[in-house]
């Protein structure tokens, strides 16, 4: 077991003035030791990472600050809404060491989840198809990545403890725990944290998951790098709900991706139509981002679309029962949201498509099978659909920038 290399410092400062010399230069020749053995962990750790899939790696002190305190009093602003997991265990994402016990680094990795051809502009042209967030197209990131990252820890325990003799302590996470996540990737330099908050590499943009490793060694650690943000406010205006109220400030009870997927109760009626036809997620801020023309597709397919869901239309998924939901989304993120608001968002872009008899039919013959909650969405929809409510121009005049800027910016991926 070895603990932080600063440990062995503050041990030589303590040590007996009579035995100094010898003792600090025993202590000099094991802390030298000890940098050669953690430089070579760490480029051992840089070899490793693309085994499993991961393009970037970084490594940062498990110091929280200022991050820590932005964060606190974001969620005490309420910016959290029904996200209670991020106002408990506050001592755990302040000090990691107390999430996972001699924890003195953190290593964040990065896993793009970009497909050859994603396709964005299919559903945002036709607005009877569901447009489904990039990253849920596919298998569970949570899954996929956590074990990916156990994978990856085993053969470094493995070279630490044959090469080096060192034993490794370490635990891995993938947005499960209270670990501030985009806070430690921009803090070891794999990206900076763009004004919509998300992680952006200059180099690949922001098509990217994050997980960590907390480990007991302390490895050199990287440097972050330059925000290159500067003028720019394009997420902010594109944004369809205003979600981005300032620069690096999301309102999370405003942003569709909240309202669709972590909200588990009705969505408020003045954010219905904004919803468009997002059924799970939204990626507007991230489509809109100019940094993403460096995007890097991943050549592995894990994230390729399963069941056609990028160009589904919304009526052939409504026609899904429970049965169906299960099943279709096995293995999906999809799946987590059960059934219930599953059917409130597709009732909520059906109200938003263009209104016909058949969209009214499908409403009118599914909304037996939804509960309370979800049914009152089915009314608001065939009313709308019912009395033309919807405001086309406006949605299409939005899709229409973020089309022309997809086509201009990934040529490639529409
Ligand atoms: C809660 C959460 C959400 C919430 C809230 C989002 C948010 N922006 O806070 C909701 C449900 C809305 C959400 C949506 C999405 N999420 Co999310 N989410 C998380 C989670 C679990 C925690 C994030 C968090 O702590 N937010 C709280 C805010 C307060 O923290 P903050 O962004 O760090 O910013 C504060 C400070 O750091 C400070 N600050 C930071 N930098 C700067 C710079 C300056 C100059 C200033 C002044 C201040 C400042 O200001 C903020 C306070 O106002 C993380 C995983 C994790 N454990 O970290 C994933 C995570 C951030 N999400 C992720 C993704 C992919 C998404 C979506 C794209 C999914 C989708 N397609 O629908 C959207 C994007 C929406 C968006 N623009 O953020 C990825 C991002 C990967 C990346 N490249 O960065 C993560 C890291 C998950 C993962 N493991 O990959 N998410
Ligand atoms: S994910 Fe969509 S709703 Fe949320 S901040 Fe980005 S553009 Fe706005
Ligand atoms: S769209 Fe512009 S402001 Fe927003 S994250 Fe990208 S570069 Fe930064």
């Amino acid at each position: 077991m070895i603990d932080c290399a600063e440990t062995a410092v503050d041990y030589h400062s303590t040590t007996c003035n009579t035995i100094k010399l010898s003792f600090t230069s025993i202590i000099l020749h094991f802390y030298k030791q000890l940098m050669i053995d953690l430089t070579d962990i760490k480029i051992s750790l840089l070899d490793e990472i693309n085994k499993e899939g991961f393009q970037q790696a970084g490594i940062s002190t498990t110091d929280t600050s200022p991050y820590f305190e932005s964060f606190a009093k974001w969620v005490s602003e309420g910016f959290n809404g029904q996200m209670d997991y991020l106002n408990r265990n506050q001592d755990l994402r302040e000090f990691p060491a107390k999430l996972h016990a001699n924890t003195c680094r953190v290593i964040s990795l990065r896993y793009d989840y970009l497909p050859e051809n994603p396709r964005f502009n299919q559903v945002l042209e036709d607005q009877n198809l569901a447009n489904i967030s990039r990253y849920a197209l596919g298998r569970d990131y949570h899954k996929l990545i956590r074990k990916k990252l156990s994978r990856l820890c085993k053969r470094l325990s493995n070279i630490c403890n044959s090469e080096n003799n060192i034993e490794l302590d370490y635990r891995v996470f993938v947005d499960s725990a209270p670990v501030l996540e985009t806070s430690f990737a921009e803090k070891s330099g794999l990206g900076w944290k763009g004004k919509h908050t998300l992680v952006i590499n200059k180099d690949a943009g922001s098509w990217f998951f994050l997980g960590e490793i907390f480990i007991n060694l302390p490895l050199p650690i990287d440097e972050s790098v330059e925000n290159l943000c500067k003028d720019c406010v394009a997420c902010l205006s594109i944004c369809p709900t205003q979600a981005i109220i300032a620069p690096y400030k999301v309102d999370a009870r405003r942003c569709i991706s909240y309202l669709t997927i972590e909200n588990k109760g009705a969505i408020p009626v003045e954010f219905r139509e904004m919803i468009g036809n997002r059924v799970y997620g939204c990626d507007d801020c991230q489509l809109i981002c100019p940094w993403n023309r460096y995007a890097i597709s991943n050549v592995n397919n894990d994230f390729e679309s399963r069941n056609n869901l990028d160009s589904s239309s919304l009526l052939s998924l409504l026609a899904w029962d429970e049965k169906n939901f299960l099943s279709n989304f096995e293995g999906s993120p999809i799946r987590r949201i059960g059934y219930q608001s599953w059917l409130r968002n597709l009732a909520v872009a059906i109200g938003n498509s263009p209104a016909s008899k058949a969209n009214i039919d499908a409403l009118l013959y599914k909304q037996k099978d939804a509960n309370e909650m979800a049914s009152e969405h089915f009314d608001w929809a065939i009313n709308l659909q019912n009395t033309h409510l919807i405001d086309d121009k406006r949605e299409h005049k939005r899709n229409r920038k973020l089309i022309r800027t997809i086509k201009k910016l990934m040529p490639n991926h529409v």
